[in-house]
């Protein structure tokens, strides 16, 4: 197993000294064989990181907390219905197959903003997530910057890439508690995926660990670090990239002891862009094997029916597809 302790960690602070280009080769490093790293010093005030935090436990515990209680006694009480005895706790087994061990809200920031609409929020918590979208989105986009310099592309190529026809990406957080569990062994926080879109922000509890990323085969905890920033590049990346960056399949583990708070920033390109791998990182022999090209609302609609399944049969369904419209074409 890669011990914990090669997590690539990136002290932002560096990219503005002489030290930044062994801080690129970190980072570029991070992104072609992690798909993930954890940032410090990336410049959100550690004030408005323990307001958020504070407000996010207390509206678990005012707000979610009595109606998980409700769901998890529902979930770990099933059984067969009075089959026999060596049939009681089947129910739990396979309900536990298809559930995750979290209680979750989804905020939307872009193209339209929802806060407003979202019950059971107080203004001191709207307005502190507000602050913190604010901030998650310029550190998204400079961090895509900073990838487009790895990769060799102009800078803004990505954001401008994720913008698509309607000039805003889409652009979300989602707000997640995942409270003890007396039965971690039955039960994931959240099954093995990729992430469908671009790139992701997470600021995690840094007591409660849980997450982890697979890699040469291997589960790697991503450790928890006050104040620090989690990346992930998901799949949007990879065809952008043409796989030269990957997404990669992570979870989160039911603990025992513990809730793990967990806000996930998914700035993801906007419903119409079409995303296709950059002309610049597809060499003209291997054109054809090229990742696919497809409008991103179309990928998503894959995407829900699937999302804890590998990501490659995604990409190859629209692959054919575009291989089955030029045999069209070139028959026509
Ligand atoms: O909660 C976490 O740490 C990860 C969440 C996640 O992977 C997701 O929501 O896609
Ligand atoms: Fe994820």
């Amino acid at each position: 197993m890669a011990p914990a302790s090669s997590f690539p960690i990136i002290d932002m602070a560096l990219l503005g000294g002489e030290q930044r280009p062994a801080a690129m080769e970190l980072l570029r490093d991070a992104c072609e064989n992690w798909g993930f790293f954890e940032i410090l010093n990336h410049g959100i005030s550690t004030e408005l990181m323990d307001e958020v935090e504070r407000l996010t436990k207390d509206h678990y515990k005012r707000v979610r907390e009595q109606r998980f209680l409700e769901f998890a006694s529902r979930t770990l009480n099933q059984d067969n219905g009075g089959a026999g005895d060596a049939q009681q706790g089947q129910g739990v087994v396979k309900a536990a197959e298809n559930l995750d061990w979290e209680s979750t809200f989804f905020v939307r920031h872009l193209p339209e903003p929802n806060i407003a609409d979202i019950p059971d929020l107080d203004d001191e918590y709207r307005r502190a997530m507000k602050r913190f979208a604010a901030e998650l989105e310029a550190l998204a986009e400079r961090l895509l910057d900073l990838l487009c310099e790895n990769l060799g592309l102009e800078k803004g190529y990505l954001a401008r890439a994720f913008r698509g026809p309607s000039g805003v990406p889409t652009f979300g957080t989602k707000v997640s508690s995942y409270p003890p569990c007396p039965r971690p062994d039955l039960v994931s926080g959240l099954r093995a995926h990729t992430d469908a879109g671009g790139i992701i922000l997470l600021f995690q509890d840094d007591r409660v660990a849980g997450l982890q990323l697979l890699k040469d085969g291997e589960w790697v905890d991503v450790p928890p670090m006050r104040h620090s920033i989690v990346v992930n590049l998901g799949d949007q990346l990879e065809v952008i990239t043409n796989g030269r960056y990957k997404s990669v399949m992570h979870r989160v583990l039911a603990q025992p002891d513990g809730n793990r708070m967990s806000i996930a920033s998914f700035y993801n390109p906007g419903g119409d862009a079409v995303i296709f791998p950059a002309p610049a990182l597809v060499k003209a022999e291997e054109a054809a094997e090229a990742y696919p090209k497809f409008v991103f609302d179309d990928y998503m609609k894959l995407y829900v029916r699937h999302k804890f399944e590998a990501k490659e049969p995604r990409f190859e369904a629209f692959k054919s597809m575009e291989t089955e419209s030029s045999n069209r074409i070139a028959i026509a």
